[in-house]
């Protein structure tokens, strides 16, 4: 009698198990077969009354079926814990995407860019140089005399090193000693780069900015050289035609030295208020390579000539997307970015 039981709440067990749905479905059959009050327990408890032989067949056959009833609901909660929820898992395909918001590129990027593409159609080399330099790249080898009152002119920042004094560049001009060192004429070449300087910031300086430098070198190299590549070069980078003036100036490196104008981008030398009346824009500074720069990095005295010009590729996106103040670029403030 009582072992047609077990069989008969073994195969129940089983038929409802199959059928539960969640956890909470099988706990419950869980516990009504072998909870407290159990069909099986039931029959665990009443062992005492039967006779002792009975007890002896019975007493193994309820404890076997109460370990694989146990065996089963572990196996059958597992599998329920793997299964998918389909109710909580529907995808409505009607619902619109999620917009992934994309990047742009920054400004100095973007004129990098397009100077890079206006100096490779004519021909130039891009040439790259270290932003920690030393002070005889920097200064000594560009013709600044030590102590002399002209490295003033580029305050900077110098940093403590056990061999030579190093700083963090002020110009791209260091690059050309060091391009020179390694090449004989004729070259072209161009430099763009970040440079430092220890300065307090306003609309128009920054402490960190980038510097774009020129340098064309060979046996009869001219003003007249510069001028052309310099007209040809602000035309194609304003998209429209742009007339070069010099200035007399001074720089260690270039002899003669000038600063060089480019005509208004906006009233083309009409006179506006973005020139101050003027006409002009003042760009950078350029000159013919003075002869002791050839010699430092290690040419001969007087057998090339060659122009150089730098200046700062801020204030020159500055000119082209009417950016009204230079600390912007280095904000870090995504509200400027996106506009690019
Ligand atoms: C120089 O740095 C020279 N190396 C340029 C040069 C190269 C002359 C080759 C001759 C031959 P200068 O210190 O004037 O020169 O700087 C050049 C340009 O860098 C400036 O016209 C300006 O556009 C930019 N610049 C310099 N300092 C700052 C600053 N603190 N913030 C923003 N732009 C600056």
């Amino acid at each position: 009698m009582e072992k047609e039981k077990i069989i008969i709440i073994k195969s129940r067990f089983l038929a409802e198990i199959g059928n539960s749905r969640n956890e909470k479905e099988l706990y419950d059959i869980k516990v009504k077969f072998v909870g407290r009050n159990g069909e099986l327990t039931k029959i665990l408890k009443n062992l005492k009354n039967l006779s002792a032989v009975e007890r002896k067949e019975i007493g193994p056959l309820a404890n076997q079926a109460r370990q694989e009833i146990e065996g089963i609901y572990e196996n059958r909660k597992k599998e329920l814990g793997s299964q998918v929820d389909w109710e909580k898992e529907k995808i409505d395909v009607t619902l619109p995407g999620e917009k992934i918001s994309r990047g742009s590129l920054h400004p100095i990027t973007l004129v990098y860019r397009e100077i890079e593409k206006i100096f490779s159609s004519m021909g130039f080399e891009v040439v790259e140089g270290p932003e920690l330099e030393t002070d005889w790249y920097n200064f000594t080898a560009l013709n600044f005399p030590l102590d002399h009152p002209a490295r003033d002119m580029q305050d900077t920042f110098w940093i403590k090193s056990p061999k030579e004094k190093m700083v963090l560049r002020t110009h791209t001009s260091p690059v050309q000693v060091r391009y020179m060192e390694k090449r004989k004429p004729p070259f072209r070449i161009i430099v763009p780069g970040r440079v430092y300087r220890n300065e307090a910031t306003d609309a128009a300086h920054e402490h960190t900015l980038h510097q774009f430098e020129a340098l064309v070198v060979g046996d009869d190299i001219n003003v007249g050289h510069f001028k052309y590549i310099a007209k040809e070069f602000f035309s194609a980078f304003f998209g429209k035609q742009i007339n070069i003036r010099l200035r007399p100036s001074f720089f260690p490196f270039t002899e003669p030295s000038f600063e060089f104008d480019i005509s208004c981008t906006v009233c083309g030398g009409k006179k506006c208020p973005s020139c101050k009346n003027s006409g002009w824009l003042e760009i950078g500074g350029a000159g013919m390579v003075n002869q002791n720069v050839f010699v430092s990095a290690g040419y001969p005295r007087n057998k090339y000539q060659g122009f150089a010009w730098g200046f700062g590729i801020e204030r020159l996106a500055m000119m082209k997307y009417k950016i009204d103040d230079i600390r912007w670029f280095e904000s870090g403030d995504l509200r400027f970015i996106k506009q690019f």
